[in-house]
C-alpha cells in the first residue's frame, strides 16, 4: 500500500466560486488536504514524470494555455483569481485568441474554476502524484496504491477546465497505463458529480473502459453529461457506462449498481482500475445529496479490494471537510487492507 502526495498542491487556494447567484468562499480548498493528512498517516513523495505525460490527453495548446494563464491575467492589469465571463457555446472556428478573457473562455466551461497563482504548479504536481501511484503499482510492489491529488481532476476535458479541475489525473494515469502496456484499463468514477472530462477524452475509444455513478445530471452538476443513454461514440461505442441515482442515494441502494458497475469493469478483462474517488457522496457533504455514511465508504473499500484487481486512486471530490479526512482514511484502510 502506498498514499503519494505533493505539498506543492496546496499552492492552488482560488479566492472564491459564483454560486448560486453569488460569489461564496471557494469550496476546494487546502483544508481539504489537512484535513486528509491529519487522518492518512504517512505519505510518500512526487516523481516528476515531465510534461510529455500530460500532452499525452491534453491539448498542448490547453496546457500552455493554462500554465501561461495567471501571468497573462496579472498583465492585463488584473488583481485576483483569472476568471472567464464569456464562452463558445457552439462550437467555432479555430481562432488564434490572444485576450486573456477570449482565452479564459475558449478552454473552460463554467464560472467555478478560476485559476490563481499557484494553480498551474499545483496541478502539475497532482497530475505527478497520480502518475507516482501508478508507478507504484506498475513496479509490482504493491497491488493498490492512493494518489492524494488535489486540485481533482475529473471534470477536465483534452482543452477545457471547469468543475474545479484543470488536468485530469485519472486519464492522465489511464493513457500511461496503457502506453506501459499494463492495460486492459478501465476507469471508474465514483465521485459524487460526473466526470465529464474523463468521459469525453475517451468516448471515441474502444480500449479505456469509463464507468461512472453518480448524481444525475437531470438535477445535477455538470447537467450537460453523464446521462445513461450516453454509451460512447464511433469505435468507443459501448465502452462508456453512466449509472446516475437520484438525491438520497443511501449504502443500500449504492451497494447493486457498484455491483453493476464492476460487472462492467470484468467483463473488460481489466488488468489495471483508475479509480476516480470523491468523498461527496457523504451524508454531510455540503454541496451534494447522496447519503452514504462513513461506514458505507468501508464497504465500498472492501468491495473493490475483493475484485483482485490492481487499482490506482486518484482523489477527487469530498467537501465536508472536518470529517473528510477520517472518510478518507477509512476508504483507503479498507480498499488497501491491514498492513
Ligand atoms: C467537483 B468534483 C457553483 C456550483 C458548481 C461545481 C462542482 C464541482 C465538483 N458553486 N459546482 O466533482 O467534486
Ligand atoms: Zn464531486
Amino acid at each position: 500500500m502506498a498514499i503519494v502526495f505533493d505539498p506543492r498542491q496546496l499552492r492552488h487556494a482560488p479566492a472564491r466560486e459564483m454560486h448560486n447567484g453569488d460569489w461564496a468562499p471557494h469550496q476546494e480548498s487546502p483544508a481539504r488536504v489537512h484535513s486528509i493528512l491529519s487522518a492518512i498517516g504517512a505519505v510518500a513523495p512526487a516523481r516528476d514524470h515531465g510534461v510529455a505525460t500530460l500532452t499525452a490527453v491534453h491539448d498542448p495548446a490547453y496546457v500552455a494555455f493554462l500554465r501561461a494563464a495567471h501571468a497573462d491575467w496579472r498583465a492585463a492589469g488584473r488583481s485576483g483569481d483569472a476568471i472567464g465571463y464569456a464562452w463558445p457555446v457552439v462550437g467555432r472556428r479555430a481562432l488564434n485568441l490572444s485576450r486573456i478573457d477570449a482565452r479564459l473562455g475558449r478552454y473552460s466551461y463554467d464560472a467555478g474554476t478560476p485559476i490563481a497563482e499557484g494553480t498551474w504548479e499545483a496541478a502539475y504536481w497532482s497530475a505527478q502524484t497520480a502518475l507516482t501511484a501508478l508507478d507504484h503499482v506498475a513496479g509490482g510492489s504493491t497491488t493498490r496504491a492512493f494518489a492524494l491529488c488535489r486540485p481533482p481532476g475529473h471534470h477536465a476535458g483534452r482543452d477545457y477546465l471547469g468543475g474545479y479541475c484543470f488536468l485530469n489525473n485519472a486519464a492522465i494515469v489511464a493513457a500511461e497505463a496503457r502506453r506501459r502496456g499494463l492495460g486492459p484499463v478501465a476507469i471508474l468514477d465514483i465521485d459524487y458529480h460526473h466526470g465529464n472530462g474523463t468521459q469525453d477524452i475517451f468516448l471515441a475509444d474502444p480500449d479505456i473502459l469509463f464507468v461512472s455513478i453518480h448524481a444525475d445530471p437531470a438535477t445535477d452538476y455538470p447537467f450537460y453529461w453523464g446521462h445513461a443513454d450516453e454509451t460512447g461514440e464511433g469505435e468507443g461505442k459501448g465502452a462508456t457506462l453512466n449509472l446516475p441515482m437520484p438525491h438520497g442515494t443511501d449504502g443500500a441502494a449504492y451497494r447493486p449498481v457498484l455491483d453493476r458497475a464492476l460487472s462492467a469493469v470484468a467483463a473488460h478483462d481489466t488488468r489495471l482500475l483508475v479509480l476516480s474517488f470523491g468523498a461527496d457522496t457523504y451524508v454531510d457533504d455540503p454541496i451534494a445529496h447522496f447519503a452514504l455514511q462513513r461506514a458505507d465508504f468501508a464497504a465500498i473499500g472492501e468491495r473493490l479490494a475483493a475484485t483482485g484487481i490492481d487499482i490506482v486512486t486518484v482523489m477527487e471530490g469530498g467537501y465536508a471537510t472536518d470529517a473528510l479526512g477520517a472518510n478518507v482514511a477509512t476508504f483507503v484502510a479498507a480498499l488497501h487492507g491491514p498492513r
